[in-house]
């Protein structure tokens, strides 16, 4: 549906559905008896019992009516996912670590009978953590399975030649990206293929994160990458969330130990608007941009990021009961893009 020729259409938009009150998260991505989004229609029925959003009232956020297949991509799984890579020594004693990744075309559920027809690293949007420490030599062999060009453009140093754009690898070959871990940090990878904005939203993106050589403090630590889809190709999102799924750890709450020290990996690949953020209520963070130093840092409950920006954040959460984070663009947070800790004594 191209809105932009059909000012018919065009009301039906998110935006317009927004402003006039019609849209309260993706349970009502409907509008003149059309759905916006297939199987929108299995959303819109009014939620049976208790919601998953105890606490808040009613019509503030509608979260969705049931759950995702989560046998096929869990979310809460995905948070502690590291994927350290085959490790082997090399003669002059430093680590190299290797992956394979594959890029395919794959139908991804965003929300309860929500479809998106993705493309995927590894058949899975985000693409799986990348971890490693600085200095490691990294080998990425990299096959592509789908019927379009693509690549993966890691952000870091790295000789031009292992960037990612040139060459643009076709279906059925195949390119081995080789470098260097540095600097230490939290990094997005992502295709570089034109045009990039339907490459990148489409689901080829994911996080390298490299620890210092010598580690950060031990914490409960996670990856969240803030993404939206724009389910009906009108270059405007439907569906936002962290890891995909929306509403996800609203359902399923982040359950945290009262104490500990968390620390998210936080990387915004949300295509099409322009800033993204992440909000915490009822507690602060230490804000590291980039996680590229251990020392400068900022305390605050919010960090706003363009696309493609990242930071490292750290907390304790000492009171126990849910904590609400969702970004602080109403309309992200009402569209999929909330969630909760919950903290406790395990
Ligand atoms: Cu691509």
């Amino acid at each position: 549906m191209n809105n932009s020729s059909n000012p018919k259409a065009k009301q039906t938009s998110r935006r317009s559905m927004l402003k006039l009150g019609v849209a309260a998260g993706a349970v009502t991505l409907i509008a003149a008896g059309r759905p916006l989004i297939a199987g929108a229609e299995t959303l819109h029925a009014p939620p049976p019992g208790p919601t998953p959003h105890d606490g808040m009232a009613h019509g503030d956020f509608s979260g969705t009516v049931g759950d995702v297949d989560l046998s096929l991509f869990d979310p809460s799984e995905f948070l502690t996912a590291f994927d350290w890579g085959k490790e082997t020594t090399a003669a002059d004693g430093s680590t190299v670590r290797e992956w394979t990744i594959t890029a395919t075309e794959k139908e991804i559920e965003i929300a309860p009978g929500v479809f998106f027809p993705a493309w995927t690293y590894n058949g899975q949007v985000p693409g799986p953590t990348l971890r490693c420490r600085e200095g490691d030599s990294l080998l990425v062999h990299f096959t592509n399975s789908s019927s379009h060009p693509h690549t993966i453009h890691f952000h870091g140093f790295h000789p031009p030649s292992m960037d990612g754009i040139e060459p643009m690898i076709q279906p059925g070959d195949s390119f081995t990206y080789a470098f260097k871990a540095r600097p230490f940090g939290v990094h997005p990878y992502h295709c570089h293929v034109m045009s990039l904005k339907k490459h990148i939203h489409k689901g080829l993106y994911g996080t390298l994160i490299i620890d210092p050589p010598q580690g950060r403090e031990p914490a409960h630590e996670m990856v969240m990458v803030m993404n939206a889809f724009d389910t009906t190709f009108d270059n405007e999102n439907e569906v936002y969330a962290v890891n995909t799924v929306a509403f996800h750890y609203m359902k399923h709450p982040i359950r945290i130990k009262l104490g500990e020290l968390v620390r998210i990996y936080l990387i915004n690949m949300t295509e099409f608007d322009l800033i993204n953020s992440l909000h915490l209520h009822a507690s602060m963070f230490r804000l590291y941009r980039t996680g590229t130093s251990l020392d400068h840092f900022e305390i605050t409950d919010t960090v706003t990021m363009g696309q493609g920006e990242r930071a490292v954040l750290e907390f304790t959460l000492d009171e126990p009961g849910k904590y609400m984070f969702h970004a602080h663009q109403s309309e992200f947070a009402e569209l999929g893009w909330t969630g909760f800790f919950e903290a406790g004594p395990e």
